[in-house]
């Protein structure tokens, strides 16, 4: 962290990952609605990038999203800049099995490739739709814990719960970087 005029000023870099369609774009416009984000924001071929200051307590901190296209053909690039992250998304369609089938190929890929701390969060995105369910609770609960990250269902559309899903990794990214991935696994 630097210091400015007496306070820490932490920078996070965030990416969201998943399949075609399963919300990503949805759940970022949302998050700056709910947030009352004053967005900076800039599109690019593949992917848009979301940029944001936050005071929390006496922390300044500052956030970038990058929301990625759900393309095979940006994996690898992907791949390179989660290498710079601080906090990942990946999100799947809890009325889409094949996208949470995508997920769990991503989930593997971080754990493999993945050396600095991470802070990372399960999203399993359109829980108003509960009657065309495919991927249960409990599933996406259990995959989070083989990432090792935080699960939460969401409705994007409805903005349930996106407030929420952003402090949670917002705290998992600050107690990362205080503290480092091997205490919190420890925990
Ligand atoms: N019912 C419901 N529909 C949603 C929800 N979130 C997104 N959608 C819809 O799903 C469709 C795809 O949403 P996007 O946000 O464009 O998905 P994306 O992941 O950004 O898709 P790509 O950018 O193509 O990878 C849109 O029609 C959204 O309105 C949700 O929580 N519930
Ligand atoms: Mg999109």
């Amino acid at each position: 962290m630097q210091r400015d005029e007496g306070k820490d000023i932490a920078n996070f870099r965030v990416i969201i990952i998943g399949s075609q369609f399963v919300g990503k774009s949805t759940f970022c416009e949302k998050l700056a609605i709910d947030c009352q984000w004053n967005l900076d924001l800039i599109y690019k071929l593949g992917y848009s990038l979301y940029k944001r200051d936050d005071i929390l307590k006496d922390h300044m901190v500052q956030v970038e999203i990058l929301n990625t296209l759900g393309y095979e053909r940006y994996k690898k690039k992907l791949l390179e800049y989660i290498e710079r992250c601080d906090g990942i998304i990946l999100m799947y369609d809890i009325t889409e099995e094949a996208s949470f089938d995508e997920i769990k190929i991503w989930i593997d890929e971080v754990q493999e490739h993945h050396q600095r701390p991470l802070a990372r969060l399960l999203l399993g995105n359109k829980n108003d739709l509960d009657d065309e369910r495919e991927v249960s609770y409990e599933e996406g609960r259990q995959f989070g814990e083989k990432f090792k990250g935080k699960f939460l269902e969401v409705s994007a559309q409805k903005s349930d719960g996106i407030a929420h899903a952003y402090r949670v990794l917002l705290l998992e990214m600050i107690l990362k970087k205080v503290k480092g991935d091997d205490v919190i696994e420890r925990k």
